[in-house]
């Protein structure tokens, strides 16, 4: 452009010089040399062109004036050759115009003579196309319709004509091509049209190569990158990976758990490329069951899930980019029972009581139900060991319970029956039951005795009313079948008159004596009692109770002989000659009472001259203790204490007199006169009677063997008085038992010893005896012994 400006004005100076200087007139010359032509090259002859001759151009002094003031030609002025002074460059020169002519003028002086003439460069291709960027960037909409056209920019060559751009070519790829227009300027512009639909998800860029070519010959090129960027459109929606998620979840899974993770691709980018998920249309209760991350798509548990409840659960879930686009997908979620549910057992009907010794009987229905399924759903069901109960399954998930045989409540009245009901998951879940069955009571026991029989002792002179014992029965049956009330039975002894004695509390089996009882009446005697539960009908037992009255000692000794209720104490005769140990008499006594109660001793207790008697404790003889003297007085008074062993002993004393005589003729003392009252004596008087003719009948007998048997002792030991002393032997200690029969027949025994040993006469032998009689009878003080023992 600078080289255009500066030969315009060039120009126009010229124009003027030449109109000043020299007239017009000429035809130009036209010579014409290519750019780049080395100088020094020849142009032209001008002395042929002018018509001049060698001489006349020297001496007119011919010169070359370029408009310009440039010398770039040159001329030989020896031979008239136009020479190129330097290397000339057209695109200097002219720039783009064209053609381009360079004006000159040859000047002749004397006369003053000018030729016009012009230099015309040519073109040569010595400039290669060249744009104005290295790269380039075109933005195309990947929804661009195919035939689109997007101008780039054109490239420049300063070469001109031919040599200038002819044509322009892009890389080889498969959706553009470069079509080239010309415009009205002549130059060529260069616009990509789009050959292909873009998809700038499958390729968002292009990198290709448009070269401008010239005309040349070779021709030159000139490249330049262009980068095309394709522009998203929200031309895709976003899709799910898979359209059916199938997920298995354990319904024991815990809240927050992961269910499932959806995603979705959207090819597209920027906001047209962000996913967010959200429930299509969900349900109220999957809304509070699930959770869906937005952002994430993972879908999460917000509650726990049951299995019985719900066992499946189909989820649609929408994706959505920022375009507006959607896709769907569904999650389909499987609940995996869990073995989460205990048994349950449900009792419809109990029968408890049940009564004893009945049949089998059905005690319980129930039904079984487990909520989870499967395995998990079966159940086992069993009752404890060792109890007579069985379990029968029936219809549906009911079982029966039963008894197994006739119960004995008196074994066991209450069962508790635990029903253990397992299924068979894993881990395996038990759920126990119990059931409690009471057995009711049936009669079937009767009352029996804590003992077979009883023996109560009791002491007499008892209290009336005294408790004298319990009897007891146990009836194992329960309630008013063991409700026992006692009774006395009637006695089939006619001597008994039970109820006055004995009476019982029908409640508690107490036994009270009714009145005192007295040992010397009545010892022992035996009844029934029975026991009656009040069942129905009602069951009765019966024992034995045998009562022992026991003795006390309440009854002091009885003095038999002497009788002591005379009014002059009894006289005994004693021979002054007796010997020491004479037998004076012998003191009887008896006591009602028994065993040690009746156990006597005797004792003398005061004597007018101590030391002539003495009474031997235990069988209350009175004897002789030495020798008697004329100076012993003769008449003399003991006073003997007869005592049992009772605790507190009882006694009775007896008063005896002595009368010392120097033989049996001399007469009596009058004994004092004792009144006494017949009526009250006659009860008494028929009992000695009887134990004396019992005894004389006896004592007979016994007197007759005794005496043959003194005579053959006497005979085999002829000096010997030693005495028959057997009898003493048999007493334990000092004491003397007078109980019963036993006193009299133990003296007699020994007055039968005494007779056969002194030998003194037969009266003596039968004093003894008949003195008690006597003092029974007692009506006489003065009496012959004989014809009362005949009277007898
Ligand atoms: C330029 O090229 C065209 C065709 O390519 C040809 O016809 C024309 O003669 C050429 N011009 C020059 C000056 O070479
Ligand atoms: C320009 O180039 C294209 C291909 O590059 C070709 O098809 C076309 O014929 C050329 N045009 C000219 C005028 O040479
Ligand atoms: C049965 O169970 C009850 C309550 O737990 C208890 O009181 C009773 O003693 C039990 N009976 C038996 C026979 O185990
Ligand atoms: C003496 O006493 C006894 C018994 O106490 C009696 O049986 C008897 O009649 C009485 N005799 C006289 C004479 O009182
Ligand atoms: C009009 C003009 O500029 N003339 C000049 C041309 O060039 C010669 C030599 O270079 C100068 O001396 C002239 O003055």
């Amino acid at each position: 452009m600078k080289i255009g400006k500066e030969h315009r004005q060039r120009q126009v100076l010229l124009i003027f010089l030449l109109l000043g200087v020299a007239g017009a007139g000429w035809e130009p010359r036209h010579y014409f040399v290519l750019e780049e032509t080395p100088s020094g090259t020849f142009l032209a002859d001008l002395l042929k062109d002018l018509g001049l001759g060698v001489a006349e151009l020297a001496a007119r002094g011919a010169q070359v004036v370029s408009e310009d003031n440039e010398s770039r030609l040159q001329l030989d002025l020896q031979t008239g050759k136009l020479i190129l002074n330097e290397k000339l460059d057209r695109e200097e020169l002219c720039g783009h115009a064209e053609p381009c002519v360079t004006h000159f003028q040859v000047l002749l002086k004397n006369p003053l003579e000018i030729f016009r003439a012009e230099l015309r460069v040519g073109d040569i291709n010595d400039h290669s196309p060249e744009f104005p960027e290295r790269e380039m960037t075109v933005k195309i909409l990947e929804s661009s319709s195919v035939g689109s056209v997007f101008l780039l920019k054109s490239a420049q060559d300063l070469d001109v004509g031919n040599n200038s751009i002819q044509n322009y070519s892009l890389s080889t790829n498969s959706h553009f091509h470069v079509s080239t227009r010309n415009r009205g300027d002549g130059r060529k512009y260069p616009k990509l049209v789009l050959d292909q639909e873009l998809d700038r998800e499958e390729q968002a860029e292009f990198r290709l190569t448009l070269t401008a070519l010239d005309g040349g010959s070779p021709p030159r090129t000139g490249t330049s990158q262009i980068r095309i960027i394709v522009l998203d459109v929200n031309d895709n929606a976003p899709e799910f990976a898979q359209a059916l998620y199938q997920v298995q979840i354990p319904e024991s899974s815990p809240v927050g758990s992961l269910v499932a993770k959806v995603s979705a691709k959207d090819l597209d980018t920027g906001t047209n490329g962000e996913v967010s998920y959200s429930f299509f249309h969900p349900s109220q209760e999957m809304s509070k069951t699930f959770e869906l991350n937005a952002l994430s798509g993972e879908v999460r548990l917000i509650k726990t899930l049951d299995f019985e409840t719900a066992s499946s659960y189909e989820i649609d879930i929408e994706a959505s980019d920022g375009g507006g686009l959607s896709g769907k997908c569904s999650i389909s979620i499987q609940v995996v029972d869990i073995n989460d549910n205990y048994p349950e057992l449900t009792v419809s009907s109990l029968t408890s009581p049940i009564p004893e010794n009945s049949p089998e009987t059905e005690v319980a229905l129930f039904r079984i139900r487990d909520r989870d399924s499967g395995e998990n759903e079966k159940t086992v069901c069993s009752i404890q060991d060792g109890i007579p109960f069985v379990l029968e399954p029936s219809v549906g998930n009911f079982y029966r319970l039963m008894t197994e045989s006739g119960l004995d409540r008196e074994n066991r009245a209450e069962y508790n029956i635990t029903i253990t009901v397992a299924d068979l998951g894993t881990p395996r879940l038990t759920t126990q039951h119990t059931i409690t069955v009471q057995v009711s009571d049936v009669n079937d026991n009767a009352p029996a005795f804590t003992q077979s029989s009883y023996t109560l002792f009791v002491q007499e002179n008892n209290s009336p009313a005294l408790h004298i014992g319990t009897i007891g029965a146990t009836d194992s049956d329960s309630g008013s079948n063991a409700h026992i009330i006692y009774s006395l039975l009637p006695t089939h002894d006619p001597q008994l008159d039970l109820s006055s004695l004995i009476s019982i509390n029908a409640n508690n089996g107490q036994l009270f004596a009714l009145r005192a009882l007295d040992y010397e009446t009545l010892q022992n005697f035996e009844f029934l009692v029975g026991a009656t539960d009040q069942g129905s009908p009602a069951l009765s037992s019966q024992t034995l109770v045998r009562v022992h009255v026991l003795d006390t000692n309440d009854n002091a000794p009885f003095v038999l002989y002497p009788l002591q209720n005379a009014s002059a104490p009894y006289t005994e005769l004693l021979p002054r000659a007796a010997e020491p140990g004479y037998l004076v008499t012998k003191v009887v006594a008896v006591d009602p009472d028994s065993g040690q109660n009746a156990w006597l001793s005797f004792q003398l207790l005061k004597a007018t001259e101590p030391g002539l008697f003495s009474v031997w404790a235990h069988n209350g003889e009175v004897r002789t203790s030495r020798l008697l003297s004329e100076r012993d007085a003769p008449k003399h008074r003991l006073l003997l204490l007869v005592k049992d062993n009772g605790d507190p002993p009882r006694s009775a004393s007896v008063t005896l007199q002595v009368l010392l005589v120097d033989g049996f003729s001399q007469p009596y003392l009058p004994l004092p006169e004792v009144v006494r009252d017949p009526a009250q004596d006659e009860d008494e008087l028929t009992l000695y009677l009887v134990i004396a003719l019992a005894s004389v009948s006896s004592l007979f007998l016994l007197s007759v063997l005794l005496f043959v048997g003194v005579r053959l002792c006497r005979r085999a030991r002829a000096s010997s008085l030693g005495g028959c002393s057997a009898p003493e032997g048999h007493f334990p200690g000092h004491l003397v038992d007078v109980s019963g029969t036993g006193t009299l027949s133990q003296s007699l025994q020994y007055e039968v010893c005494l007779t056969g040993d002194s030998q003194s006469n037969e009266f003596r032998f039968m004093k003894p005896v008949f003195t008690n009689i006597q003092n029974s009878d007692g009506q006489s003080a003065d009496y012959s012994p004989f014809p009362s023992i005949l009277g007898l």
